[in-house]
């Protein structure tokens, strides 16, 4: 993905006395305040052949969630065909990503995974 070059926000017209004595005029550019970085969410998506105990593992062991939490959200992904199992930073979460595809690829199991920016 390509990194947006910093907002240029509009001058205002130049006052009089800003001009320098040999007409000279220094217009300076003002880029807007840091805005707080955007978060991503990973999510799993649903197949027919990764098993259900291993996508329990994988969200437990890649996004420290605990077996309950981790049943949940695996069932989730089964019945609506995807589900988020955390929200970080885009570098973060492209790593959770590379992981849990890694893990699953390892395994043998067909189970994919995306990162998607929130919306705010
Ligand atoms: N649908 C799978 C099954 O019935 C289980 C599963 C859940 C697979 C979540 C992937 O992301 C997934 N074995």
């Amino acid at each position: 993905m390509s990194t947006k070059p910093p907002k240029i926000i509009p001058q205002r017209p130049v006052k009089p006395e800003e001009n320098d004595s040999d007409g000279t005029v220094v217009l300076e550019r003002r880029t807007l305040k840091t805005r707080p970085p955007k978060l991503y969410q990973v999510l799993m998506l649903n197949d027919d052949y990764t098993p259900m105990e291993f996508v329990v593992i994988v969200i437990q062991e890649y996004f420290g969630k605990d077996l309950e939490t981790a049943t949940q959200i695996m069932l989730k992904i089964h019945l609506d065909g995807r589900g988020v199992c955390g929200v970080y930073s885009r570098d973060v979460a492209a790593t959770k990503v590379n992981q849990v595809l890694d893990a699953a690829h390892k395994a043998g199991h067909p189970l994919q995974c995306v990162s998607e920016p929130v919306e705010s």
